[in-house]
């Protein structure tokens, strides 16, 4: 992993329903991300905040609200992303709400196509993320960005990057996954995405979930793309998000995750999103994001015990 950290702040809820995650890059800010990182050695600039459209609080139209903003949002975030990614650095994508994954992933697909590496996606999340105009009961785009980076959805969208579909189903991995809506579910199934969902992580543990995955990863020689929803974690421990479901992840099954995600060496790029600061309780849910984020870039105590990678 390169030692150089690029934080990208997206301070947008342009595709959520609640107002607020505008706010996320800030907390995370505040929360300590950049010293955080430089304590683990890296070398980290906070390039600031993007810049795009307000948010109008607009009904959706032909099933999709703010299409028109969040693509020039998205279009923003991918400019950024792809520049960072040409100059050898590590982006780290402080949101915002997840609709900006399309911009970074947009971003990305078009560094590994440039690269000639394949390119796989984990996605940490309660929610699939794989609706579509048709099938989403909200019409939030970013309850679509897993359909979109596959090849499904609007072309305004799919279309954002040069390559179509941005990322091969078979190589996106969700985590974490407890809410799916009726008709959505029956697009994640015929995808061909890999879904650890709750009760898979209950009944093989997170270990033999992170093995599994880390491992097909490795064998693709991919690049891997971490797209961090923090509503993947339960809300007991993680309030401040606009769609909480209960039943997720515990606060040593994420760091497990994150640290398992380290060792293996192969993340190259990184999304945090949904936080919302007007919903938190002093900053909680920031606070352990950037501690989840230490995890993610080698705060360990020790290796990973002998014979459990
Ligand atoms: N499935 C619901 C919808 O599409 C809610 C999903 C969006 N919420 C998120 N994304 N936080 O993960 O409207
Ligand atoms: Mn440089
Ligand atoms: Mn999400
Ligand atoms: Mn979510």
């Amino acid at each position: 992993m390169t030692k150089k950290i690029s934080l990208i702040g997206v301070p947008s809820d342009i595709s959520a329903s609640d107002r607020g995650a505008t706010m996320g890059p800030e907390a995370l800010r505040v929360a300590g991300m950049a010293t955080t990182l430089e304590k683990l050695g890296y070398e980290v600039v906070d390039t600031g905040n993007l810049y795009g459209p307000k948010t109008p609080n607009h009904p959706p139209e032909d099933g999709l609200r703010h299409l028109k903003e969040t693509v020039i949002w998205c279009q923003n975030v991918q400019d950024a992303v792809y520049t960072e990614l040409m100059e050898g650095h590590f982006p780290v994508m402080m949101g915002g709400d997840h609709g900006m994954s399309i911009g970074s992933i947009a971003a990305v697909s078009r560094y590994c196509a440039q690269k000639n590496i394949p390119l796989c996606v984990l996605w940490i999340d309660a929610h699939a993320d794989f609706n579509t105009p048709e099938t989403s009961p909200t019409g939030n785009i970013h309850g679509m960005p897993v359909a979109v980076m596959s090849g499904v959805g609007p072309v305004e969208l799919t279309g954002l990057s040069s390559v179509t579909p941005m990322v091969n189903p078979n190589n996106i991995y969700q985590v974490g996954i407890r809410s799916v809506d009726r008709a959505e579910k029956k697009l994640v199934t015929d995808s061909g995405i890999n879904v650890f969902d709750m009760r898979r992580i209950d009944e093989i543990g997170m270990r033999m979930t992170m093995h599994s995955i880390i491992e097909q990863v490795r064998d693709k020689n991919a690049h891997l793309h971490v797209s961090f929803d923090v509503d993947s974690l339960d809300p007991s421990i993680a309030p401040g998000v606009g769609t909480k479901i209960q039943g997720g992840l515990t606060y040593r099954e994420a760091q497990l995750c994150m640290e398992m995600v380290y060792d293996s060496g192969i993340m190259g790029s990184l999304d945090i999103a949904e936080i919302n600061p007007a919903l938190d309780h002093k900053n909680i849910t920031a606070e352990l994001a950037v501690d989840l984020a230490a995890s993610l870039f080698g705060n360990h105590i020790l290796p990973p015990t002998k014979g459990t990678r």
